[in-house]
C-alpha cells in the first residue's frame, strides 16, 4: 500500500525532527548544562543518528499499541525524543540527559518515565526479550487470557555488532522450537561496532541462519535516490560498485564526502562512459546524499518493507546504514563516543533553520504547518490506547501452602510436594503458576507439578511413550493448556523467558505466576539475564537446586559456592535458603504473594535449595514463627542470658548446626542456635533499619536481626556457618559487636560424599565445634567421633 506524499514528508520531517532532538539533548548534556563530575556524555550521538529513520517510521507510522519495543541501548536518545514529539518526555529530563533522574542513557522501564517497554543496555538480551515476549503472548492467548486484546508483534531494534552476543542464537534455536510469531528484529545494518567496523561477510553467514530458524529476512539497502540512480544509464556498474565496496571503506568515504566518494568511483570504475557521466551530473554534497542513501535512511525503503509484511512468521530485517548519517563524524569508526564540536553544532543548527534558544521546539525549523504536525501526532496510531501499560489483578494466595510430610526430607523434595498440592487443587494460584526449566525439569523435582498440569505448546503433541505404553514416571504430553515450559539447556534463555513471563501482568494485562527451575551454580551461566529481569521488575520464583557442596557429590564442578552472594547481592530478588521443608513451605506462599506486590516492596524470589534429605522438625507453624521466617531469622534454640556462644547456620548444614551446638552445650553456657532462613531480607532490614534511624523516620525501630542478637551478651561469640561463602554470614557481627567465627566454602572442585566435603571444607559439626572454642574461654569442648 503505497503511502501519500503528504504523509511521507510529514514523517520524514518528524524524523529529521526526532535526530535533531536527540543530537541536542546530547550537546547540551556536554556543553550547556555539563555534568558537574565533567564526564563526557558521548557514545549515543553517531548510534541515534544510525536509527532515526528507522525508529520514525516506526513510533509515528507502523507501530500499533500492542506492539511493543526494545529499542537498542545506544538508540535511547533517539527513543526518548520522539517520546517528548508525543508529549511523554520532559524537556526537563532531556535536558537533564543521564545526570540524576535524567532522562536515561539506555532506555529503562524502571527508571524512565516515559514509555518503554523493555530496558535494555546489556546488549543482546533486549534483543532476545522480544522473541520470548512473543511466546508469552502465545501462551496468555492459548489459556483465554487475551480477552478482547490484539496481538502485538515484539520488535527489537538491534545494533549489527549486537548479533555477535550469543544469547541471541540461543534464543533463536528456542524461538525454532516453540513456533515463534509475531517477532521482528531490525537490524541497524551500520557495520561499525563499538571499536571499529564489523568483520566483511558476517552478515551473510546470519541471513543464511534466520532462514534456516524459519524466519522471513527482508534486506533494506537501497534508498529511493540510489534506486532512480541504477535506472538511469550506468545504474547498474554504480550498483556493483557499491555492492563490492568493503565496509571500511564505504564507512571511510561516507565519513569523507562527496569528493572523495567522486576520486574513488573515478579510481576504481575509470571513464566508463554512462556511469561516469551518472556521476559527474552530480555536485560534490549530491554525490554524497546519494551514497548515504541507504535503505534504512529512507523513510519511504522502510515504511515500504514494514508495510508488505503479510504474515505473521518472524522476520529479520536488516537495514542499511550509516553510523552518524548527517553528522560530521559519519561513517568514521572512533564515532562511537563522538560529539559535535560547539562550532560544528552551531553549523548543523543553522542548515536545519533553528534559531538559537529555540532548540527545543518540536516544530521549529520545520516547513509544514505547525497545527498539522501537532494533529498529526495528536493521532499516531501508536498512542490511540493511551496508557500501555496494562495491569491485572492480583491472585489469592492461599493462608498455607501444604505438603504431605516425611520425617526426612530435602526442601528440593519439599519444592516438589508443595507444587504437587498446588496443582492438585484448582486454585486461581494453581492455574496461573507457569513453570519453566531449561533441561532440567526432572531432576530439580518439577515432574509431579508437569504430569499434572502438562507442558505446553500451541499445538498437542502426545507423549509418545505413553501412546506406545511404554512404561514411564513421567508424562510429556503437550497441549496449549499446558503450564510448564521446556527449554533446551540454555540458562540465558531460562532467565530471559522468566523476565517476559514476569511482565506478563503489565504487558499482557494477564498475570502470570512464574517459577523457573535450574541447578543452582548455573545462575552464574545466566546471570546478566537475572540481573536484567530484575532491573525491569519483572516477577518470578527461582528455585535454584542442588546448591553448595551438596550437588558436588556429582562432580566437584558442580558446587556452588557465590550464590549466597549474587542472592544477597541482587537488586530486585528476595533471596531464601531454608533447611526445613515447614519453612519453605512458609517462604512459597510469602513469595507468591512478594510477586504480586506493587507497593514497591515486591519483587522475585530465589529459593536456594538442596538434595540433601534431612531430618524434619516436627511441630506447628505459629504465626510468629512464620513471621520470623519471612524475615529471615529464628532462635531454633533460644540462647540464655549468659551465652558465651551461638551458633548462627543457614540452609542445608542445619544437621551439622545442631550436632555441634549439643556438643558446644556441654561444656558452654546457653549456647543458642539461630537459624537463618533468608540472609538476604535479614541484611536488608539491618539497613533500612539504620536508614530509618539516621533519617529520624522511625528513631526506635530496630531490625529483626538486632532484635534477635538483642540479648545476648556482648561478649558471646558468634560461629556462623553456610554450605556458600562464608562472607554471607560474615557480617552478623556488626551488628551488635559481637566477634564471628565464619565458616563456609572459599575453594572449588573436590568431589567426594557430602560428609568428606564437609570435613574437607571445614563445614562439618567438627569445624564448627573448633570455631566455637576458639571464641570462648575454658577446657576443650568434646568433638563427635569421627567414623573410622
Ligand atoms: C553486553 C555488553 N557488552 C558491551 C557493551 C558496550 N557496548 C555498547 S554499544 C557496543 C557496540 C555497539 O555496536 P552496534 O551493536 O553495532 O551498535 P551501533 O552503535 O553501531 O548502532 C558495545 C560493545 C554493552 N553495552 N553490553
Ligand atoms: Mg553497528
Amino acid at each position: 500500500m503505497a503511502i501519500d506524499t503528504a504523509r511521507l514528508e510529514i514523517l520524514s520531517a518528524l524524523s529529521r525532527k526526532a535526530l535533531w532532538l536527540s543530537s541536542w539533548t546530547i550537546h547540551h548534556a556536554n556543553h550547556i548544562r555539563p555534568n558537574s563530575d565533567g564526564l563526557k556524555v558521548g557514545g549515543h550521538q553517531a548510534s541515534s543518528a544510525s536509527l532515526a529513520t528507522i525508529m520514525s517510521a516506526l513510533y509515528f507510522h507502523v507501530l500499533r499499541p500492542e506492539d511493543r519495543v526494545a529499542v537498542k541501548p545506544h538508540a535511547s536518545p533517539v527513543f526518548h525524543a520522539i517520546q517528548y514529539l508525543f508529549g511523554r518526555q520532559t524537556r526537563d529530563k532531556l535536558e537533564n540527559f543521564r545526570g540524576y533522574k535524567g532522562a536515561q542513557s539506555y532506555p529503562s522501564r524502571t527508571k524512565d518515565t516515559d514509555d518503554v517497554d523493555f530496558s535494555t543496555g546489556s546488549v543482546g538480551l533486549g534483543v532476545a526479550q522480544t522473541l520470548f515476549a512473543s511466546l508469552v503472548q502465545d501462551y496468555v492467548k492459548a489459556h483465554g487470557w487475551m480477552q478482547d486484546r490484539r496481538e502485538g508483534r515484539m520488535i527489537a531494534l538491534v545494533g549489527d555488532a549486537e548479533m555477535d552476543e550469543g544469547n541471541i542464537f540461543e534464543a533463536l534455536a528456542e524461538g525454532w522450537k516453540h513456533g515463534l510469531r509475531n517477532t521482528w528484529w531490525v537490524v541497524d545494518y551500520n557495520r561499525q561496532s563499538l571499536d571499529a567496523v564489523v568483520r566483511e561477510g558476517l552478515w551473510e553467514k546470519f541471513e543464511t541462519m534466520f532462514r534456516n530458524f524459519g524466519w522471513d529476512v527482508v534486506i533494506v539497502k537501497y534508498g529511493k535516490l540510489m534506486r532512480q540512480a541504477f535506472a538511469e544509464p550506468g545504474g547498474e556498474a554504480l550498483k556493483r560498485w557499491i555492492d563490492n565496496c568493503p565496509n571500511a571503506l564505504y564507512a571511510a568515504l561516507c565519513f569523507q564526502g562527496g569528493a572523495a566518494f567522486r576520486k574513488h568511483l573515478r579510481d576504481e570504475i575509470g571513464d566508463q562512459g554512462e556511469v561516469s557521466a551518472l556521476i559527474e551530473r552530480r555536485s560534490d554534497d549530491e554525490l554524497l546524499a546519494l551514497m548515504s542513501n541507504l535503505g534504512g535512511h529512507d523513510m519511504a525503503s522502510m515504511l515500504d518493507a514494514f508495510e508488505k509484511v503479510d504474515h505473521d512468521r518472524p522476520v529479520c530485517f536488516i537495514a542499511y546504514t550509516i553510523k552518524g548519517v548527517g553528522l560530521p563524524f559519519q561513517g568514521h569508526k572512533d564515532n562511537h563516543a563522538g560529539l559535535m564540536t560547539v562550532a560544528q553544532m552551531e553549523k548543523w543548527r543553522a542548515s536545519q533553520n533553528i534559531r538559537p534558544g529555540h532548540e527545543w521546539e518540536k516544530f521549529e525549523g520545520l516547513s509544514q504547518d505547525p497545527a498539522a504536525l501537532k494533529a498529526f501526532l495528536a493521532d499516531v496510531p501508536f498512542n490511540r490506547a493511551g496508557v500501555r501499560r496494562l495491569e491485572a489483578p492480583v491472585v489469592e494466595v492461599p493462608r498455607q501452602l501444604e505438603f504431605k510430610p516425611a520425617a526426612q526430607m530435602s526442601t528440593q523434595q519439599g519444592f516438589g510436594l508443595v507444587l504437587n498440592e498446588i496443582a492438585r487443587g484448582d486454585s486461581e494460584l494453581a492455574d496461573r503458576i507457569v513453570t519453566a526449566s531449561p533441561d532440567v525439569t526432572v531432576s530439580t523435582n518439577l515432574g509431579a507439578w508437569v504430569n499434572r498440569r502438562g507442558l505446553f505448546a500451541r499445538a498437542e503433541k502426545a507423549d509418545l511413550f505413553r501412546s506406545e505404553k511404554i512404561p514411564s514416571t513421567f508424562n510429556w504430553d503437550f497441549s496449549p493448556d499446558g503450564q510448564h515450559l521446556e527449554l533446551g539447556i540454555a540458562e540465558m534463555n531460562l532467565f530471559i523467558l522468566l523476565s517476559a513471563l514476569g511482565l506478563s501482568h503489565s504487558i499482557n494485562g494477564a498475570r502470570l505466576l512464574p517459577v523457573g527451575t535450574l541447578y543452582d551454580p548455573f545462575i552464574e551461566r545466566g546471570l546478566d539475564a537475572l540481573n536484567y529481569a530484575c532491573y525491569q521488575d519483572a516477577r518470578f520464583m527461582l528455585a535454584a537446586t542442588p546448591s553448595g557442596l551438596t550437588l558436588a557429590p556429582e562432580g566437584g564442578a558442580h558446587q556452588s559456592i557465590k550464590t549466597p552472594l549474587i542472592g544477597m547481592g541482587q537488586d530486585g530478588l528476595a533471596s531464601f535458603e531454608p533447611a526445613f521443608v515447614d519453612e519453605l513451605a512458609v517462604i512459597m506462599r510469602w513469595g507468591f504473594e512478594h510477586m504480586q506486590r506493587e507497593d514497591g516492596e515486591g519483587g522475585s524470589v530465589y529459593l536456594r535449595l538442596s538434595t540433601r534429605t534431612i531430618d524434619q522438625v516436627q511441630r506447628p507453624v505459629s504465626a510468629l514463627l512464620h513471621g520470623d521466617i519471612t524475615e529471615g531469622a529464628y532462635w531454633l534454640r533460644k540462647p540464655g542470658p549468659n551465652a558465651e556462644v551461638i551458633v548462627a547456620y543457614t540452609g542445608a548444614v542445619a544437621p551439622e548446626a545442631i550436632e555441634a551446638t549439643g556438643f558446644i552445650g556441654e561444656s558452654r553456657r546457653d549456647v543458642g542456635l539461630l537459624a537463618i532462613t533468608s540472609v538476604d531480607r535479614l541484611h536488608g532490614g539491618w539497613t533500612s533499619a539504620r536508614k530509618l534511624r539516621r533519617d529520624r523516620r522511625a528513631v526506635q525501630h530496630l531490625s529483626h536481626i538486632e532484635k534477635l542478637l538483642a540479648p545476648l551478651p556482648r561478649d558471646c561469640g558468634i560461629v556462623t556457618v553456610l554450605d556458600g561463602h562464608p562472607a554471607a554470614l560474615g557480617w552478623l557481627g556488626s551488628v551488635r559487636g559481637h566477634r564471628v567465627e565464619a565458616l563456609g566454602v572459599e575453594h572449588f572442585g573436590q568431589t567426594g560424599a557430602i560428609d568428606d566435603l564437609y570435613r574437607h571444607y571445614g563445614i562439618d559439626a567438627n569445624a564448627i565445634i573448633d570455631a566455637a572454642e576458639s571464641l570462648t574461654a575454658g577446657g576443650p569442648v568434646l568433638h563427635r567421633k569421627m567414623a573410622v
